[in-house]
């Protein structure tokens, strides 16, 4: 059959042949009479519609992918946090109107029926977005390849706060099915576990290679979802894999007489890919952990192998063909996969088989922080994957001999250069073996690749320096402005055209017109739309009513120590403070807005979390204190609550200690929307700095040189503490149960972390500089055109920050990929 001959409905889009689409969708699809059917049945069908219209698209790509013999990227993550789909997709076909106009003429509101979709939150926080942004500028760009990663049937948990306390409760977020993606059952893969290996010393094979028998099996099924560009025919695809209990563990146990033993192994089997780990930025170290990333990585190189060999006869172009990126350590047995297929399955000789593994992986590190840095035990290791140890093993002598040899046998250099730590229980060193295999290594900001150099890898660095880059984070504009901030991208579109959303270097063209009284004025009326939005949420859902005139100054990212939510807190409670000693002065009006999930094992974090809340009770309701200061805890933070938090805000908080926030993306989105920045040098703070000018942003506290030298001349925070009476004041208050007058000793485990035990994130060392700066902060809101124009020069300047950008780079300099032409 030739293409010519195979006809089928064009998808179209005039509003009354959507609207039949819909229908027929509804009714043939869903099995739903139009009369019966409840909301939820017309999103499906409508997200159905769309998604037709996504097809056709998609397999333009394939098919000029395979016609333009490109080489592919596989993009190997554990996590996709991609939020909802249906806004995007119709923003990504522009299909807005059309579909709003269909809907409206069934009586639906189109708004109402998008929030009923569930966010796909199939990641923690920013490396898991970072994944999802990423997909998106690569379909923009059409890099072909595809993203590789796990179908979990629990995201990430939903938070709810119950009497000030953070409860987890699981998220089945495909309850009533997932209309976006095409289940794939043919594509199916077996991935072993156990077992041990047999060497085979020659017997027909190569004598590099070994026989992994009596392993106990799970099966990868394949789950695609279309990844639309914008502004382009081309897409990508997110391939998730889902776990499938193979049929011989259901029988051996079924012919033992013993059903529901069978069944209960099948359940096992299947658990690997139930749900996401609720960690950020910590390494868990648990079993199912390593189950998880070796089930989704094998499938996804059997995957990869699977199709090279369908147009290759054998692996000589393989690197030419094929580049596979590593999201973090989280994927990086796909090393000694690939090895081990190459090697056992293919006969290839090691040499052959190491070099096409080094010539194809690259990596990506997100962290420097030590309880991050993940480390397999040797026991459990060689008890999961015996083979893979094996490899890792081999790996290792190979190397430690060369840099033996080339070193004149310095021992100590050896021992800390092996991927295997000895120094106590014997551990793989994960990132090592990223570092060794990939001819590309690259950090997430300027000042990460630099901290990346002279830290974790400094001997690495020093041996393989054309190895080491950078590759600073971006966003996509399309999510983050376009979709996030309509009053924003409305202003923009009148000003300077709609090409920013493809070229966000455009944001240029803004910078005159911070002069402009009239763009002034329109740019503030925006701003004050998104405030509104986000009064309301807060109105209904929590029941605070705040002043939308009152500074919005916000804090959401994920709860952790480093990131020093407590920090922000301590200057709540001091201007709390100031306000009941001096209630006739003139304060300016806030809103401090947090939110964020604690990892559910992460006793400090829960405690932030309970503390922030207790806070805001207290605040709230003093009379004294009415709207000059509200605090409000966005329960549940996600994609889709950042969507309408981040355009509201007037300053975006970005704390760190400096040298610990790898990059952060939630910066760049808040900047992107017209908020001003308070934040220390750390991560990507410092390049926004270069783009908006040093004037435009508020930077305080200690850089990463001065981190240092306070910590190497004994750091005594009780000191600070001692002589500085505002801040004695916030933290005695804490101590005291000012706010847990129920419990009065609930938080004296915060105090004493700051006071007694180092205080290791250095709160209390920029303390004073934090709080002298929020004072800034105020002076220039009193001032709302000139408070405006530096909002302005902040959206101007955040051309650099997008992910096409970034994704531009990637392709470049490290996969050396062309994009796909599409007629
Ligand atoms: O990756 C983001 C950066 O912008 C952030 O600064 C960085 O903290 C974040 C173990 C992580 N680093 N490491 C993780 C996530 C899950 C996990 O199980 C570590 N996340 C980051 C994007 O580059």
């Amino acid at each position: 059959m030739s293409l010519a001959d195979f006809s089928y409905d064009h998808p179209d889009r005039d509003v009354a042949a959507f609207k039949r689409s819909v229908a027929n969708k509804l009714i043939y699809a869903v099995g739903k009479d139009p009369v019966a059917a409840s909301p939820d049945d017309w999103l499906h069908a409508t997200a159905m519609a769309v998604r037709d219209q996504l097809v056709e698209r998609w397999m333009a790509t394939t098919r000029a992918q395979y016609a333009q013999k490109l080489k592919r990227v596989y993009y190997l993550s554990m996590e996709f946090l991609i939020g909802r789909v249906f806004t995007n997709a119709l923003l990504a076909l522009e299909l807005q109107d059309t579909v709003k106009e269909a809907l409206a003429d069934f009586g639906i509101d189109i708004q109402a029926l998008a929030e009923r979709e569930p966010d796909a939150a199939l990641g923690n926080g920013g490396l898991g977005r970072l994944a999802a942004c990423f997909l998106d500028s690569m379909a923009t760009l059409g890099v072909p390849g595809m993203g590789y990663g796990i179908r979990y049937e629990y995201g990430m948990f939903r938070q709810q706060i119950v009497d000030g306390q953070q409860v987890e409760t699981p998220d089945y977020w495909l309850a009533r099915g997932n209309p976006w993606e095409f289940q794939r059952p043919e594509v199916t893969y077996r991935v072993r576990f156990g077992g041990h290996v047999q060497r085979l010393d020659g017997k027909g094979a190569s004598h590099d290679a070994a026989r992994w028998v009596d392993t106990h099996d799970v099966l990868a099924m394949a789950y695609d979802t279309i990844i639309p560009g914008y502004d382009t025919q081309a897409t990508q695809t997110l391939r998730l894999w889902s776990a499938r209990a193979t049929e011989e563990i259901d029988l051996s146990a079924f012919n033992r007489g013993n059903y529901m033993a069978a069944v209960e192994s099948k359940n096992q089997s299947e658990n690997v890919s139930r749900v996401l780990y609720p960690d950020d930025s910590t390494a868990s170290g648990r079993e199912l952990r390593l189950h998880q990333e070796y089930f989704f990585v094998s499938a996804s190189v059997q995957d990869m192998l699977h199709r090279h060999l369908r147009n290759h006869t054998g692996f000589d172009t393989l690197s030419k063909q094929i580049s596979i990126h590593l999201n973090d350590t989280h994927p990086v047995l796909a090393i000694p996969e690939l090895m081990h297929l190459l090697i056992d399955e293919h006969g290839l000789s090691w040499d052959t088989a190491w070099s096409h593994t080094q010539k194809v992986f690259s990596y990506t590190n997100h962290t420097l922080m030590h309880e991050a840095l993940e480390t397999w035990p040797v026991e459990v290791l060689g008890r999961v994957l015996p083979r893979h140890l094996q490899i890792l093993f081999e790996i290792n002598a190979r190397f430690l001999h060369a840099v033996a040899h080339a070193n004149g046998h310095d021992v100590e250099l050896v021992r800390r250069m092996s991927l295997i730590d000895e120094s106590g229980e014997r551990r793989v060193r994960m990132a090592y073996v990223a570092v060794l295999a990939s001819h590309s290594i690259n950090g997430v900001s300027a000042l990460h690749s630099e901290l990346m150099k002279q830290s974790i890898f400094a001997d690495f660095a020093r041996l393989f320096p054309e190895r080491f880059n950078n590759k600073t984070n971006g966003v996509t504009p399309r999510r983050w402005l376009a979709q996030a901030n309509p009053p924003l991208a409305a202003l923009l579109d009148a000003r300077i055209g709609r090409d920013w959303r493809r070229d966000l270097s455009q944001l240029e063209a803004l910078r005159p017109m911070a002069q402009q009284p009239a763009f002034v004025r329109a740019f503030r009326h925006a701003k004050r739309e998104n405030k509104l939005r986000l009064a309301n949420w807060i109105e209904q859902n929590l029941g605070i009513v705040v002043d939308t005139d009152a500074l919005f100054d916000v804090q959401v990212k994920r709860m952790h120590e480093y990131k020093r939510q407590l920090l922000n807190v301590l200057h709540v409670i001091t201007r709390y403070q100031r306000i009941l000693d001096a209630p006739q002065a003139h304060h300016v009006p806030r809103v401090v807005v947090f939110g964020g999930k604690a990892a559910s094992a992460y006793h400090m974090a829960k405690l932030v979390v309970r503390l922030i809340n207790d806070v805001a009770q207290v605040v709230n309701n003093d009379d004294r204190v009415g709207q000059l200061l509200k605090v409000v805890f966005m329960p549940n933070y996600s994609v889709s609550l950042a969507e309408i938090i981040m355009p509201a805000a007037d300053l975006s908080e970005q704390i760190s200690m400096a040298g610990t926030e790898a990059s952060g993306t939630g910066n760049m989105k808040f900047a992107l929307n017209g908020a001003l920045t308070i934040g220390t040098l750390d991560g990507a703070n410092v390049e926004m700095r270069e783009s908006v000018g040093a004037e435009n942003i508020f930077i305080f506290g200690n850089t990463t040189p001065e981190v240092a030298a306070i910590r190497a001349g004994g750091y005594q925070p009780r000191a600070i503490y001692e002589s500085d009476p505002h801040l004695r004041g916030a933290l005695d208050s804490i101590r005291d149960g000012v706010f847990s007058a129920g419990e009065p000793t609930r938080y004296q485990e915060i105090y004493d972390a700051l006071v007694n035990w180092g205080d290791q994130y250095l709160l209390l060392a920029d303390y004073a500089s934090y709080v002298k700066t929020q004072d800034k902060v105020d002076a220039l809101y009193r001032h709302p055109d000139a408070w405006a124009r530096m909002a302005i020069l902040n959206v101007a300047g955040m051309g650099g920050f997008s992910s096409d950008r970034t994704i531009a780079q990637y392709a470049h300099e490290i996969w050396h990929t062309r994009p796909v032409r599409l007629g």
